[in-house]
């Protein structure tokens, strides 16, 4: 008697092991059929998604330390959705001159700032000097902007103030277009802007520049919320 229930209960256990595994496989499946349909988004007829190549993340989760910063965009938590924009569209400023507020940064150099090196590491960052500065890239000619990409510092978690970033024809930038103000008292006099404060990550800034013409590309930073410092790591400029 005792045998025959625990081979009953065996044949009922072993039973329930194969409903499972069942269950695992097919539900299983049905996500990977999800992912492939989300990697299937299609680009729109003569358009492709940005060839980005991001460093690797030097922290993880969501960022602690950064408390009383209004308008603070929440993080999406999950990797940014790709970038579509006209077929032939590359990254213009590497390797491209640049110039700015501060010519002779605290640490590194101008160059290093489109040298392609994107990693968070000490070595990798230019500081320029306190409040507002900024650097520009010269493209060399007239080109249409698509987007515009860009890390100031990503080892930890940080909000910098008053970026700000335009698009010109003209290097001393008398007439230009705003892609991007986040300077919302106007402390930087470029304007007041409503974009959002977020948290600097390995995937950088992506900013839609909606294929605005122009030769030089400005970005404006007013410190951040560790000190009062400015930094770069890597900008691009995907246009063509
Ligand atoms: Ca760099
Ligand atoms: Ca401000």
């Amino acid at each position: 008697m005792q045998k025959y229930t625990s081979m009953k209960t065996m044949k009922i256990v072993r039973a329930a092991f194969v409903l499972l595994a069942f269950l695992f496989v097919a539900l299983s499946s049905d996500a990977v059929a999800a992912d492939k349909k989300k990697a299937a988004v299609k680009a729109p007829p003569g358009m492709a998604a940005l060839p980005l190549e991001l460093p690797k993340p030097a922290f993880v989760g969501t960022p602690q330390n950064i408390k009383g910063v209004k308008q603070l965009e929440k993080p999406l938590g999950r990797p940014r959705p790709p970038f579509f924009a006209p077929k032939g569209v590359k990254n213009l400023a590497l390797g491209k001159k640049i110039n700015g507020s501060d010519e002779e940064p605290i640490v590194g150099d101008l160059k290093m700032i489109t040298d392609g090196d994107k990693k968070a590491a000490d070595g990798s960052y230019v500081e320029l000097g306190p409040f507002t500065q900024y650097i520009q890239v010269d493209l060399e000619a007239e080109k249409e902007i698509y987007a515009v990409l860009f890390w100031h510092y990503h080892k930890q978690a940080r909000v910098y103030f008053d970026v700000v970033v335009q698009i010109s024809n003209d290097a001393e930038f008398g007439k230009s277009t705003t892609i991007y103000n986040n300077d919302h008292d106007n402390s930087a006099e470029l304007g007041v802007g409503k974009d959002n404060h977020y948290v600097e990550t390995s995937e950088g800034r992506l900013i839609d520049a909606k294929g605005v013409k122009g030769r030089y590309v400005r970005f404006y930073s007013g410190g951040n919320n560790a000190s009062d410092l400015n930094h770069y790591i890597e900008v691009e400029v995907y246009g063509k």
